[in-house]
């Protein structure tokens, strides 16, 4: 047993390291003198990782940082780029915050949550719709039946975009879905005549979800005998492509928020086909383990 002098001793001794350690944290910069420890805004210096400057959800995640009043800045880069950043964040357990939609592939990789975002500045679920060229009904009445017909589930897309996460050429893996999902297939060809060879040009923006999607119409396309040329363009590009008859048909329209303002500039020029998938979302996305639930967690005073 240690004897009552040396137990004060060592009392004292941790005492006073405890007054040093909170000293220096208070001191030290960076860090939340309240906790003692380095605050979240610190950690993420600031930063919200964002993908392609042309993309609705970065606008939104902009105007997010402007309604709730926070320090962040959203750094743009690339739809690849920020899933790169959130896979090695997990990997390491370390804090991020993405903007992110979906139907995604990383929903089913990683465990993550959508920030709430009480002001819905995000806005609430999205349809993906299908938007063809003014005179393609009167031009290619086959494919525009067929783009007027496509519709899928979240699901499906997601099963398309998990095979090309894990590797698949999306062309291929596009060509996989259509073979062994005939069933729906065959509902978006149905009574449709096959043509020869005309020439089609589908526009879209390399995410994730577009991709998969134009990638599988394309496929349908290519099947019923049309020369399908898929055309890789930023956003605002794609929606003045297809409202200058410049390319045929997107099938990457989120509507009504996340690309309402392409549409209202354009609405007379493009051809509205409806919704080709229901019940998509825009958002902060962070992984489950962080300690925030809310936008206004972002806030600091
Ligand atoms: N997205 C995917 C796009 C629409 C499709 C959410 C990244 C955007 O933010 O514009």
């Amino acid at each position: 047993m240690l004897n009552k002098k040396y137990k004060k001793l060592i009392t004292a001794s941790i005492a006073a390291m405890a007054i040093f350690v909170a000293g220096c944290s208070g001191a030290a910069e960076g860090e939340d003198p309240a906790s003692g420890e380095t605050s979240l805004g610190e950690q993420l210096d600031y930063t919200i990782t964002g993908i392609d400057a042309g993309a609705g959800v970065v606008r939104s995640a902009e105007e997010a940082v402007e309604a709730y009043g926070l320090e962040y800045t959203v750094q743009t880069s690339s739809g690849a780029a920020m899933t790169q950043a959130l896979s090695d964040a997990i990997a390491n357990e370390e804090p991020i915050i993405v903007t992110g939609w979906n139907p995604h592939w990383k929903f089913s990789k990683y465990d993550l949550k959508y920030l709430e975002d009480p002001k819905g500045v995000f806005g609430e679920a999205e349809n993906i719709n299908t938007i063809a060229r003014l005179g393609l009904e009167a031009d290619m009445p086959e494919a525009y039946q067929v783009l007027d017909n496509f519709y899928w589930e979240g699901s499906d897309m997601e099963d398309v975009m998990v095979q090309i996460n894990e590797g698949g050429e999306p062309e291929e893996v596009a060509r996989e879905w259509v073979d062994n999902n005939q069933d729906k297939v065959s509902v978006w060809t149905e009574g449709v005549e096959a043509v020869d060879g005309q020439e089609i040009n589908l526009a879209y923006v390399a995410w994730d979800t577009e991709i998969a999607s134009t990638n599988v119409i394309g496929t349908v396309l290519g099947d019923l005998g049309y020369d399908v040329t898929l055309t890789q363009v930023e956003n605002g590009p794609m929606w003045e492509a297809v409202a200058s008859a410049k390319t045929d048909a997107i099938v990457a329209a989120w509507l009504p928020g996340t690309h309402g303002d392409h549409y209202e500039k354009f609405e007379a020029e493009i051809d509205d086909l409806g919704p080709n998938l229901e019940g998509a979302a825009i958002g902060l996305i962070v992984p489950a383990y962080m300690d925030i639930d809310s936008i206004e967690d972002l806030i600091e005073d």
